[in-house]
């Protein structure tokens, strides 16, 4: 049953309304999505939204009883501090929503301490913030060595981020300690990156036979996983990678970067695009990961776009894209019925300038 009515303010195009909803879908199972209401600029110095939205909406919530306010992008804590005070109930931004997801998908160990150091990342300047607000005028009282609870919260914050990031330092030099046996074995690593839903996992499965949880959920995948394959007798390790989302925050990919880095290291890089899409969909997309792949530093010769759902795709949407993008021969493939498989695979070889056995008279 879903307990929580929620509001949801966004932009107002069919992309950031569509992903904004995918994202309040995924994030809780309660969540009754009762209202959509979009502006254009949610970067107002004082609420984010204009005070007319907020008048609007007050008067809306008057007649509408809710239980939660989401707003579509990045607000300050005295923003959030403002509205929250205005409409009476809670209100979160756009990457509270998203560290809210990641907080329920994540089940291994090192994910969880990389969604903690976000959270602190997060948390800080709204703590920040909050004691500059709170010593303006309600002070909230002392802690026990005459501090206030404000400054004791971002000490401790503070505290518990050196510790996260020793936590994660370790996992990395065990992850490393096995990178470098695999290096030494010579076998080719292949990573898998792309928006999140573009259909990594789903491909990731069919060619190493595996069951992890595929779905039309945002963040599906937040663990990276590396199993073999093999191609004509060769073998090949495949790595799966969390997915990436427009206007990710920075010190997301930060937290991330840890076991990014190490998938980026791969031999290819296979970056995974829904073609299945509009050309405006696939165009934020695909630029939103070439963008963090830029911000990770990634050797853009090893990159090769891979379109996927082609069955669900015309030809004239792949010409469309062909044409804006001016990409000769694109990669298209479809992990349902298994079309472009067999061309991923070569051209996987050639990249690689690995032989391949069939064609060798
Ligand atoms: N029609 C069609 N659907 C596909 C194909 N590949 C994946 N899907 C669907 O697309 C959705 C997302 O697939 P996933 O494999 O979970 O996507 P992902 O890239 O791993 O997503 P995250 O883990 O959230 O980053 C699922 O509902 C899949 O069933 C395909 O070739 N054709
Ligand atoms: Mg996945």
């Amino acid at each position: 049953m879903k307990s929580k009515k929620v509001i949801l303010i966004t932009y107002p195009d069919d992309f950031s309304e569509q992903e904004a909803k995918s994202l309040v879908e995924s994030a809780s199972e309660n969540y009754m999505l009762t209202k959509i209401f979009t502006q254009k600029y949610l970067n107002h110095s004082k609420y984010g939204i204009g005070s007319g939205k907020v008048d609007e909406i007050k008067d809306y919530l008057k007649e509408n009883p809710n239980d939660l306010v989401i707003i579509d992008e990045r607000l300050t804590g005295k923003m959030i501090y403002n509205l929250e005070k205005e409409f009476g109930i809670k209100v979160i931004d756009r990457e509270r929503l998203i560290l809210d997801i990641f907080y329920s998908r994540a089940t291994t160990n090192e994910a969880k301490l990389q969604i903690q150091l976000a959270e602190i990342k997060y948390e800080l300047p709204q703590v920040r913030e909050k004691a500059k607000i709170l010593k303006g005028n309600e002070r909230p009282g002392k802690g026990g060595s005459g501090e206030y609870i404000v400054d004791v919260k971002f000490r401790d914050l503070k505290r518990r981020m050196g510790f996260i990031i020793e936590k994660l330092n370790q996992a990395r030099q065990k992850r490393k300690l096995y990178q470098t046996q695999r290096l030494n074995s010579n076998i080719p690593v292949i990573a898998l990156v792309g928006y999140t839903s573009a259909g990594k996992t789903t491909l990731f499965n069919t060619l190493t036979n595996e069951n992890k949880e595929t779905s039309g959920s945002l963040f599906t995948t937040l663990t990276t996983t590396t199993r073999s394959f093999f191609i004509n007798n060769k073998k090949f390790m495949l790595t799966d990678t969390v997915g990436f989302i427009s206007r990710l925050p920075t010190y997301m990919i930060e937290a991330f970067k840890s076991t990014l880095e190490e998938s980026l290291d791969a031999d290819i890089i296979l970056l995974l695009v829904d073609s299945s899409q509009s050309l405006d969909d696939f165009q934020i997309k695909y630029y939103s990961c070439w963008q963090i792949l830029k911000e990770l530093d990634v050797n853009e010769t090893k990159v090769i776009p891979v379109f996927t759902k082609f069955d669900k795709t015309s030809s004239e949407q792949i010409q469309k894209i062909i044409g804006y993008f001016e990409i000769q021969n694109p990669l298209c493939i479809s992990t349902k019925t298994g079309y472009g498989l067999r061309k991923l695979e070569k051209v996987i070889q050639q990249q690689l300038k690995i032989p391949n056995p069939l064609e060798i008279r």
